[in-house]
């Protein structure tokens, strides 16, 4: 009895630990609470790497607005604990849990028309990844946490001009030694871009498909000799592509 009451409270707790896409800055600039996006209704992880929901999140909002970048502008990804921010004052798991330790990626799909677009069968690349670096053995998510929830990247200057989802996730590797147990958060921008650029990707991926369970990126042990979440400072490789460059 005793131990299933502790067994429940350790699983609620770790559901609270998670945290969702829903605030979009383009230069500084902050776009409303959930303007502009398709965000997952809760904060729960996909972990099933061949979901719909590796699009852009468990089934929640769809906005009417669509955001104007112009390529070469500084994005801001606004990640936060719950719909809101955090979810009590001091709230330790806000912006997400520092044990979520893992890569942060940015993908782009061309839509004609970013509000109402399909999210099914269209064609992303990536235009940019934090994962981790080796000398300061820091994560991408660490860098989010520090900026507050912020996920900071400039769109492509060469990004033609057109509509735009734009696909931004989390990968928290903190239970990733066992097969299913990666946590991905997603959510996607409906954007439109404006500039002279004329890109074309020449390989592009499917959500669901890009990824695969046993990846390596995916099905890794991050935790090093000494036990601590810094992958004994060897390199660690997003999974998908890497990133265009212009
Ligand atoms: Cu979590």
């Amino acid at each position: 009895m005793k131990f299933s009451t502790v067994s429940l409270l350790a699983s609620a707790l770790s559901v609270e630990a998670h945290c969702i896409f829903q605030k979009l800055s383009v230069n500084g600039q902050e776009n409303g609470q959930l303007t502009g996006l398709r965000s997952p209704n809760n904060n729960n992880p996909v972990q099933d790497v061949s979901s719909s929901n590796m699009i852009c999140g468990q089934p929640g909002s769809t906005s009417q607005t669509v955001i104007n970048v112009k390529a070469g502008d500084k994005i801001g990804s606004y990640f936060q604990h719950v719909i809101g921010g955090a979810q009590f004052p001091g709230d330790p798991d806000n912006p997400i849990a520092p044990s979520h330790k893992g890569p942060v990626m940015a993908y782009l799909a061309k839509v004609d028309n970013a509000a109402s677009a399909s999210q099914s069968g269209l064609k992303w690349f990536k235009i940019w990844q934090d994962e981790f670096n080796t000398g300061s053995r820091v994560w991408g998510v660490d860098n989010m946490i520090k900026n507050n929830g912020w996920v900071y990247f400039n769109m492509p200057q060469c990004i033609a001009a057109g509509q735009y989802l734009l696909r931004v996730e989390i990968l928290a590797l903190h239970s990733a030694s066992k097969q299913g147990q990666a946590q991905f958060y997603q959510g996607c921008a409906q954007i439109n871009v404006s500039g002279s650029g004329s890109f074309s990707p020449s390989q592009t991926v499917s959500f669901p498909g890009a990824y695969s369970a046993s990846d390596p990126s995916i099905l890794v042990s991050i935790y090093g000799s000494t036990g601590k979440p810094d992958n004994d400072g060897k390199a660690y490789s997003a999974p998908g592509p890497k990133p265009i460059s212009c």
